[in-house]
């Protein structure tokens, strides 16, 4: 396979890389650029040597599939020994994207040149690692300590500018000019000589480190890879003699390349790109144009839902029943735009361009000519079954019918129009403007180009968009429930709010049941008829008045500030609705409120997958991901349920009297 070319130009020998689509280094890459190396050192016409790539980017790391196989081709350390150690200049051309193993073999070339729209970063962390060819090492020697902590630890790329105002590159080459620029200053560079990356000294002061892990706690809590990326910038400072930081920087390597977390976070990587695939449909399935949106409902929702377009500059017209309502949805989607402006985000400029391309209405008429339309009201099969009924007879033929409903019957919805191959679900998730997770629920009638351009149309709005069957709940409030549920058992045979939820931020969730019944509010769907004898602990709370953070007490009393303390009254309920009940207050470990409460999730999510409401388990993995806070570094319920065994989940769930999915059950066989 010959994904390395070489051409001459002049004393010049440019290698050239093609791997598409993002150039990652696999072995016969390795190959190439080793030997084409070695083509150029051997011949006395070469004066020096540029490394370049075709299609859209420069190397974008490692090849992520090779991990974990067994190794073929050469050791990319060596290839990149072969590089550095080079009697002749080489040179980066950078373009697109230089990634991880991408920026490493840029760091050990000699000087580097990059179009300005070029970005470059060491995105590893993401993946659970860290660049593990001497990135933590070399990084340090060219932009010093304090740049290259943060960009290991947060991964995040730099642009070209900022990379050459901090010496990671030597030139910027003309947008559309990079491969005579590159070699030009190939030329320059003859004279000029190698020079060893490796050879520089560490500058920079290694107090960042400190200030990063503070900063970030609250966001790396649980994870290894940044503070072991943060181990080896600190190595880099403390061992002048490069051997030892690199040998340092292996062992850390090794270890999270060898652990569940970036197994989990690879994981993940795939799954993320999985999921924007739709089965049995062709790639180039034609999609529908979406030029002009729809949204019906000016809540909390239907806001968040509108200001994703806007950010795209697709317009929207928004519709509410009453002024008061859409007066105040209008005002809290420019309050937004305003926070994120201040913040630097947008200017007041584009916060003014985006509120231009929003049209409050009164109307549904005003619909008319939308080409995608999301209604956004009121979680009520009747009056969802009346707007679409309306929508029906307003919209224009081809336009796309959505509903944001979370729980409700899709079918039924579509059923309640003349176009039921035009509708489907689109289930956002609060605050719909930040969560990256988008359900697609696919109806039984809905087209192809239907459900492929909602996905599309996910994706251009930033999201992660997941195909989901019609059933109760879909895919992650179906799995929610067999959370809940357990979990509310469990605060009747003993357990408290506070174990239960310790149990689940000590897992990775950002919170548990009991942290998010309070945030949600306790008396959503509440009869508020306080005549009546609560049939839950919920109902008993709110007929104590405790309705969650919003009145400051819950199953927790919450300060000013939100944070949370016991509630000796809220135990004091619990325990009073025990008696009621005439439950026994037992010890519950904390092994049994993960078994009890995640096991019937995974347990669900194979009955999902049976039924076909779910392409694949990735999919219930990315769900859980980027819509409930299920930790990354545990790969989502379905992987971390192959890590925890089936064997293991099977027995323990029929202990517990689950039914257990047959093809769980099969797996365990
Ligand atoms: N290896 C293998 N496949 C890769 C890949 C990689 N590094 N990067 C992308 N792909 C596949 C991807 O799965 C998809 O496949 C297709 O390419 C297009 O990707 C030693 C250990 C470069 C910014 O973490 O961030 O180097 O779904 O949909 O939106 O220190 O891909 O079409 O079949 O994402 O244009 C470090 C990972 C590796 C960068 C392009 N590098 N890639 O985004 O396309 S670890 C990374 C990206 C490493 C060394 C260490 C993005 C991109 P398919 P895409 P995109």
């Amino acid at each position: 396979m010959q994904s390395v070319t070489t051409s001459q130009d002049g004393e010049i020998l440019v290698l050239s890389v093609n791997n598409p689509p993002v150039n990652a280094l696999s072995w016969h890459v390795r190959q190439g650029i080793s030997d084409g190396i070695e083509q150029g050192l051997k011949d006395d016409s070469v004066k020096a040597i540029v490394i370049r790539c075709e299609g859209q980017t420069f190397i974008a790391g490692a090849d992520i599939t090779e991990f974990g196989k067994p190794p073929q081709g050469p050791d990319f350390n060596a290839v990149l020994n072969t590089i550095e150690t080079a009697t002749k200049p080489v040179i980066a051309a950078i373009h697109g994207t230089a990634l991880g193993g991408g920026l490493e073999t840029t760091l050990v070339c000699h000087y580097r040149i990059a179009v300005p729209s070029a970005m470059l970063g060491v995105p590893e962390v993401k993946l659970g690692l860290l660049p593990g060819a001497g990135g933590t090492q070399r990084l340090p020697r060219l932009v010093g300590i304090e740049q290259a902590a943060v960009m290991t630890s947060l991964g995040e790329p730099i642009s070209a500018q900022k990379a050459l105002d901090t010496g990671l590159i030597d030139k910027l080459a003309g947008e559309d000019s990079l491969a005579a620029d590159a070699v030009a200053f190939a030329r320059e560079c003859v004279a000029k000589g190698p020079r060893h990356t490796r050879d520089l000294p560490v500058k920079g002061d290694t107090s960042i480190i400190a200030k990063l892990e503070a900063e970030n706690a609250r966001k790396w809590k649980g994870f290894d890879a940044p503070y072991a990326n943060l181990r080896c910038v600190a190595a880099a400072a403390e061992n002048p003699n490069i051997e030892d930081g690199l040998k340092f920087e292996r062992t850390e390597f090794l270890k999270l390349m060898s652990g569940s977390q970036s197994a989990a976070q690879r994981h993940m990587f795939f799954a993320e790109r999985q999921a924007a695939k739709i089965d049995g449909l062709p790639k180039d399935t034609k999609l529908r144009d979406i030029k002009k949106v729809g949204v019906i409902g000016a809540g909390t929702m239907g806001g968040g839902i509108t200001m994703n377009f806007l950010q795209k500059g697709i317009p929207v017209t928004i519709v509410e029943m009453v002024q008061e309502n859409l007066d105040r949805g209008v005002g809290v989607i420019r309050k937004n735009y305003e926070a994120s402006a201040a913040k630097g985000r947008y200017t007041s400029e584009q916060v003014e361009k985006m509120m231009g391309l929003l049209t409050p209405s009164l109307n549904l008429e005003d619909l008319a000519d939308c080409d995608l339309v999301i209604e956004a009201v009121y979680e009520s099969m009747d009056v969802k079954k009346e707007v679409f009924g309306k929508l029906d007879k307003i919209c224009k033929q081809g336009a796309i019918l959505a509903s944001n409903t979370s729980y409700l019957d899709v079918n039924e919805i579509a059923a309640s129009t003349s176009r039921p191959q035009d509708v489907l679900g689109m289930h956002f998730f609060s605050p719909a403007n930040v969560m990256k997770l988008l359900e697609v629920v696919r109806g039984d009638k809905t087209a192809d180009d239907v459900l492929a351009t909602a996905m599309a149309i996910g994706k251009k709005i930033g999201k992660i968009a997941v195909v989901a069957g019609v059933c109760h709940g879909f895919i992650g409030n179906r799995m929610l429930s067999q959370r809940q549920i357990p979990a509310n058992a469990l605060l009747m045979e003993g357990a408290s709010p506070e174990q239960i939820d310790n149990v689940f931020t000590d897992f990775g969730f950002p919170m548990g049941p009991f942290q998010m019944a309070d945030l949600a509010g306790m008396d959503i769907g509440w009869h508020r008829d306080t005549s009546l004898e609560p049939t839950n602990v919920r109902e008993a709370m709110c007929l104590a008045g405790r309705f969650g953070q919003k009145n400051g007490k819950g199953f927790y009393d919450y300060d000013e500030k939100r944070n949370r303390t016991p509630s000796p009254e809220a135990l004091a309920i619990i325990e009073d609705f025990r008696s009621r009940s005439n439950m026994q207050k037992r010890e519950i470990s904390d092994q049994e409120i993960i078994e009890r409460c995640l096991y019937p999730m995974v347990n669900e999510g194979y009955l999902i997958l049976e039924e076909g409401k779910a392409q694949r388990a990735s999919d219930i993995d990315v769900v859980w991901i980027y819509g409930y806070g299920w930790p990354v570094y545990r790969g989502g319920p379905m992987f971390w349920g192959d890590l925890e065994g089936a064997k293991k989940i099977v027995e323990s769930l029929e202990r517990q009297g689950v039914k257990v999915a047959e093809s769980l059950k099969a797996k365990a066989a």
